[in-house]
This record gives structure tokens, sequence and C-alpha cells, in this order.
């Protein structure tokens, strides 16, 4: 690749074994727009999803497929998803004419002898991918659930291009999963472990470029002594119940594709150096002496490129020098935190899921929810920012449930309604929580400073699961006392503290409209218990906006 000018090799003494991929400039994010899943039904997929009839898609794109590697040499893929001799993990075969992609998937999947030795009764994933010309309006990333088959034309990003990914660890597991009785989540994994040794395992679902890496690679505060988290997964969980009832989850992944703009020294040392060996960084800039450079990472090069290769200069040229969805892709093995169960082939106990999202104004820093069923509508009702990790407009609200709108293969509704199910399957469900390290003050500057702090907060969540920890009861949950939150060495003010948690009553009413309205697009098939919960919710809050309005 780097003699056909497809990648660049960075510097070898600072970066070694490390290249720069720079995609066409149209190429650089999910494509929403482009993704479909086929069935037979168009109800099967509900009104989040893009819907084609299976057979029309077939043959629509078996036609452009139809010499489209001519002349370029194809890979054969055969990948495993999840630990070695696991009973959850999956095989899968993905084809691809991309020589980026084949090595993205060395990275980010068991690929090769040990995923053939995976090979069962159970059949296989089959995942074609074609480059094609890159034709953005012929861009094709087809789901068929029935047929366990992905195919995906025209562009060669990510997640639209890796099959393991979002395709297959996602979108068709998430319909495996309902089908079997298990979920397949847009999910970190991590086990916080405090001074005394106590490990207490949690999951979280953000939405994209809404911070799972960088929570699943925390490194402590220095006012934390004693406290650490071990990283299982930064992007996917697929949980199952064991035989006592108690979710387990594993990571089907074996690497990162990871956003790069705002990681530093500062914000994340343990992912600054994990990515200065064997890894692929793709739209980032370049300084003269061949090493990557984003925002964010600190001061800027004397002389830079930017991602598409032009020299940049700061104050003159438009935009950013890195592509703001510029990413890196690094094997899990080289990550310094990563956690000793990562392999285990039973998964780690779930105690705790947490739901989250880009919200510069409403939600609090965190909260717990009341119940299995309060908690399911918490993720639900999800509402967030939407970022560069998809194309279209960045930071417009949008309803992402469960941080899985774009990744859930089947109707939304019968998703909520397979969630509820599991009161009925388990005795030991974990607590849901949600979280916002991204609420905003007048300023417009983040009031919470996040990143290493997020710790304090993942404390509190810990705190709570065990019994201990201080809450206040609100209507929208428990949220944690000012002194739970006052961490000595955590420099931030009693007053920034009772903002980061204020409950705005008049605020989540209007939320609480939308979120009517978005159950209301859904059908017949919400789940009579969400809407009650809904319902219970508004109770809460009337008599509560009532004395917020007469107090003021
Ligand atoms: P995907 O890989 O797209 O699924 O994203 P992700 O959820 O793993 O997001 P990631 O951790 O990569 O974060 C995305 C962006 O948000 C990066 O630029 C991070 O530096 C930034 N970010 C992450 N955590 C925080 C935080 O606590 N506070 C602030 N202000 N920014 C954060
Ligand atoms: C995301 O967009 O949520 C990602 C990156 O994790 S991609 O693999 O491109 O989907
Ligand atoms: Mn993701």
């Amino acid at each position: 690749m780097v003699a056909d000018g497809v990648l660049i090799k960075l510097n070898e003494r600072n970066y070694p074994n490390c290249y720069l991929y720079r995609s066409d400039p149209k190429d650089v994010a999910r494509s929403e727009e482009a993704t479909f899943i086929c069935t037979k039904d168009k109800d099967d997929v509900g009104p989040t999803n893009n819907w084609m009839a299976s057979d029309e898609a077939q043959a629509k794109l078996r036609k452009n497929l139809d010499g489209c590697m001519i002349g370029r040499t194809m890979y054969v893929i055969p990948y495993l998803l999840g630990p070695v001799n696991s009973p959850y993990s999956q095989v899968g075969v993905e084809l691809t004419d991309s020589p980026y992609v084949a090595a993205n998937m060395e990275i980010m999947t068991k690929a090769g002898p040990l995923a053939l030795q995976h090979l069962n009764a159970d059949g296989f994933v089959k995942g074609v991918h074609s480059t094609c010309t890159l034709d953005p309006t012929n861009k094709y990333i087809c789901h068929f659930p029935d047929e366990k088959l992905i195919m995906s034309l025209n562009s060669n990003y990510g997640g639209n291009a890796l099959l393991s990914k979002k395709c297959h660890a996602l979108r068709l597991a998430s319909v495996m999963a309902r089908n079997e009785g298990w979920l397949a989540e847009h999910m970190l994994i991590i086990g916080i472990e405090e001074p005394d040794g106590t490990l207490t395992y949690v999951t979280g679902a953000f939405p994209s470029a809404s911070g799972k890496t960088n929570l699943a690679m925390l490194k402590p505060p220095d006012y934390m002594k004693g406290w650490n988290v071990w990283a299982i997964s930064d992007d996917i969980a697929w949980i199952h119940l064991d035989s006592e009832g108690k979710f387990r989850a594993i990571n089907p992944e074996s690497g990162f594709f990871a956003v790069a703009p705002n990681t530093s020294l500062k914000t994340n040392p343990r992912i600054m150096e994990m990515v200065r060996k064997n890894t692929i960084f793709t739209n980032v800039a370049l300084s003269s002496d061949k090493t990557p450079w984003w925002e964010g990472m600190g001061e800027h090069p004397r002389k830079l490129w930017d991602w598409q290769g032009r020299v940049w200069a700061a104050g003159k040229s438009p935009g950013s020098a890195a592509h703001p969805n510029s990413r890196f892709t690094t094997s899990i093995r080289q990550y310094p935190s990563l956690s000793p169960e990562y392999n285990n082939p039973n998964g780690v106990p779930v105690t705790a899921i947490i739901f989250g999202g880009r919200r510069s104004e409403l939600v609090p820093l965190v909260c717990e929810s009341f119940s299995w069923e309060h908690g399911v509508l918490m993720g639900a009702m999800l509402r967030v920012e939407t970022t560069a990790a998809a194309s279209g407009d960045v930071g417009v609200l949008r309803n992402d449930p469960m941080a899985m709108k774009p990744f859930c293969g089947y109707h939304i509704a019968d998703y909520f309604s397979h969630w509820l199910s599991f009161r009925r399957k388990s005795g030991k469900l974990p607590k849901i929580f949600q979280i916002n390290p991204f609420r905003v003050g007048r300023d417009g500057k983040y009031l919470w400073p996040g990143y290493s702090h997020n710790l304090v907060v993942l404390k509190w969540i810990v705190e709570r699961c065990q019994g201990k920890g201080e809450a206040v009861e609100t209507p929208i949950g428990y949220i944690p006392t000012t002194a739970s939150l006052k961490v000595q060495g955590l420099d931030i003010s009693e007053d920034m503290i009772n903002e980061l948690l204020r409950v705005d009553t008049a605020a989540w009413m209007d939320e609480l409209e939308s979120t009517q309205l978005f159950f209301e697009s859904l059908g017949e098939k919400l789940p009579k218990t969400l809407q009650e919960e809904l319902s219970k919710l508004m109770t809460r809050l009337q008599p509560a906006a009532t004395f917020s309005s007469q107090s003021h």
C-alpha cells in the first residue's frame, strides 16, 4: 500500500510501524442515508431504519457488483468475533477489494486460521464489500438478516466497510439477539477497581463520538489514588444471561477504530501511549517530520499538511487540519490497562448500565433510574446532539434510543419490548443510570471537566450499586447529593456541582412532549409498559413543575 501510495509511512522513530491513510474526501463518515435493512416485510424494520425488499436489493446490488473487482486483488477474510472458545463468539467472512479494509479488519477482529477453527454448524455471517468506484450516488450498505448477509458498495469508511463492526456485530447481531434472548449493544464495557481491590463491571451506551472510548480508557486522576479502570470494550457489547440470570458481557472486537481529535496527553495519556506504534491513522493531519497531528493534541507544528494533503496554515486555512471524524485503528492488545477478563469466554458480570450522550442542556451529570422499566424509558428517551461520526449536520438534537438508532436491525418498538422482557427472565437485573458530561454554561463552555474526572461519577454509580452513595430523589430519578461528588482534589465549586445536577422540571416537561411524539411515530408496536412509564414520569414532574414555578 505504501508503494501504491495508498498509505504514507509515518516517522519510524516516533511512531514505529504506523501509517496514514487519506480517504476519498467524500468518504469520511458513516452513511446512514445509504444504510438499509432488507427483509420481506417493511414493518420488520420500523420507522427508524431505511428498508428495501430483500429480493429487489439483492438484484440491484448484484448488478452493481458484476465485474467490480476485475484487475483488483480480492481479500478473503474469515474473522472471529469474541473470545476464543466462547459460546457467545461468532464467525464471519468478509470479501473485499480494499487492502485498507483488509488491514483494518486484521486489527479489529481475530482474522485468519483461528476464525476457521471456530466454524461450526451455526454457520457464519457473509459479507461482500467492494470499493467499486466510490460513487456516492451509488453507495449501499445493505443488511439481510434472514440470509445473515451484508453487501456494501462504494464506501471504504470504517462503519460502512469493516463489515464485522456495525453491520455484523450490531445490525445483524441485534436481530439474532432478539430471536435468541440476548442483547447486542453499542456499549463500552469496563471494570472499575476500588482501592480495596473490589471490581465492579459496568457497560455504557453513548452515541457515536460521545465518549465511550474515552470512558473505557480512563486514567484515574491523581486525587483518586488506588482506583483504576480496566477496559474490556470501547464500542460494542454482546450481553447474555448466564445460568443464574446475571447479565454477562463480552467484547466481540479485537481493536479500536476511534476518534482522534481532542485526544492528548492531558485528556487521555493512555490512548496517546497506545497509538504510538502499529497504528493506522485515517484523515489526520501530518507534520513535516511525518508525525500525525489533530486538533486538541497540543501546539500545532510549524509546518502542517491537512487531512487531504494540502498545506495548512493556522488562522488562514478553512476548517480543521485533521478531519473532525479522523480516527486511529489499533489492536486492543496494545492498550496498557486492558482487563485480564477481556479474554474470558464467559464474559464479565454486569452490575450497571449507563446511557449517555451529548446534551448541552437539560440532562444532569448523572441520574439513577427508579427501576428496570424506568431505566429502559431513560434509554428509549435518549435524545442527543449529532456528531461528525455520521454524515449530515452536527449538533442537531435527534432521538437515538439506547444509542442504537443507526444500529438496531429491526423495529425499534420491538427492541424496547425485548429490553423490557428481561424483567421476566432475570432476578439480577443491572441498575440503569444516565450521564451527561457535556452540559455547558452561559459562556458555552463545558461545565464538567470530563475525561479522567468522569471517575468521580463512576465512583458514585459504584457506590449506589453497593447500597451506599448518597442521593436526592427527583422526578426524573435519583441524583447525587452535592457532598457525594465533592471528592477531595476535584477542583470544582459547589455552585458548579449544583448547576450540573440541576433538574429543570419545566424543560423536562418539554422533553417529554418530544418523547411522546417520538413514541407516537413508532405506531402500535410501542410496548404499553413504556407508555405507562412515560405517564408516571409526567405525573411526577407535574406537581414539581407547579412548585418550581411558584417558588420563582
Ligand atoms: P464512536 O467511536 O464514534 O462510537 O465514539 P465514542 O463514543 O467512543 O467517543 P470518543 O470517546 O471517541 O469521544 C468522541 C469525542 O468526544 C472525542 O473528541 C473525545 O475527546 C471527546 N470526549 C470524550 N469524553 C469526553 C468528556 O468527558 N468530556 C469532553 N468535553 N469531551 C469528551
Ligand atoms: C461509530 O460511528 O459509532 C463508530 C465508528 O464507532 S464506525 O465504525 O465508523 O461506525
Ligand atoms: Mn461506535
